[in-house]
């Protein structure tokens, strides 16, 4: 089956955290889908402040999934990531056994106050200038990320290889795609030199099937750690990211 004969559609753009994190789990388990560009933040046609994107979605965020199959529509990383793996059976990445799943969901509820963070600290200061996000918010996500990454240091991976065991689970998904990026690797936002076991953590997560794949927006932006990147270069990132994704996901032989 192709992509345009899915059942599945994802609206989102590849640079976008929590839809990179959508696209990883459904490239990994080789479930296909159709990839709908959207704009964040725009009221244009493909925007998510459109007011036709907003019928379905009223937050007006992406990652949205649309299930023609289950007639189910839903919005938020997290919500999509168990819905798919309940959906699918995928209970190696999200286990049906509840004592668990409890430490997966734990992570998860708490990623939107913690690891989301890196996001407003570190990514968007840098590649969405024309935000003007102001010093105050800046810094106080950073704080946020800060205690974030030290208990993914000294609590969730003290024991462990993943964040909720010695397997992955889709809470290492949803917080790779926050902290992953701020690699020397990708843009080189971030210095992980004080944290051995996040930097070891980061390492597993690269030979993860379909890590590069779904990371290819973020290996074409590059290291923005001196200069922020050029609009035009944000929209190649996205649009070349797209296409790789799309071209590639049908290929078996991917990683
Ligand atoms: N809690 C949401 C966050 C989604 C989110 O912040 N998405 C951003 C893109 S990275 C977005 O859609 N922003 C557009 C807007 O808020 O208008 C999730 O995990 O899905």
């Amino acid at each position: 089956m192709d992509s345009s004969q899915s059942n599945l559609t994802l609206y989102g753009t590849p640079l976008s955290q929590p839809v990179r994190a959508v696209i990883w789990l459904l490239l990994m388990q080789k479930e296909s889908f159709r990839l709908k560009l959207m704009n964040p933040g725009s009221k244009g046609e493909i925007g998510t402040r459109n007011p036709d994107f907003l019928k379905k979605n009223p937050n007006g965020t992406i990652p949205f999934l649309e299930d023609n199959e289950a007639g189910v529509a839903i919005a938020e990383s997290q919500a999509i990531l168990v819905y798919l793996c309940r959906k699918y059976n995928w209970y190696d990445l999200y286990p049906i056994d509840p004592a668990r799943s409890a430490r997966v969901d734990w992570y998860l509820h708490s990623h939107h106050r913690g690891m989301r963070e890196a996001s407003l600290a570190f990514f968007a200061p840098n590649v969405r200038k024309d935000l003007h996000i102001p010093k105050s918010l800046i810094d106080s996500a950073k704080k946020t990320f800060g205690r974030s990454l030290l208990s993914l240091e000294n609590f969730w991976l003290e024991k462990s290889r993943f964040i909720a065991g010695d397997d992955i689970s889709i809470a290492d998904l949803s917080a790779y795609v926050e902290v992953g990026q701020l690699k020397p690797e990708f843009t080189n936002l971030f210095d992980f030199k004080p944290f051995p076991k996040v930097r070891r953590w980061l390492t597993d997560m690269t030979k993860i099937n379909s890590h590069d794949l779904s990371h290819t927006s973020l290996t074409i932006l590059g290291d923005i750690s001196k200069e922020s990147p050029a609009v035009q270069k944000i929209i190649d990132a996205n649009k070349l990211g797209y296409k790789s994704i799309m071209s590639n996901q049908f290929d078996t032989d991917q990683e």
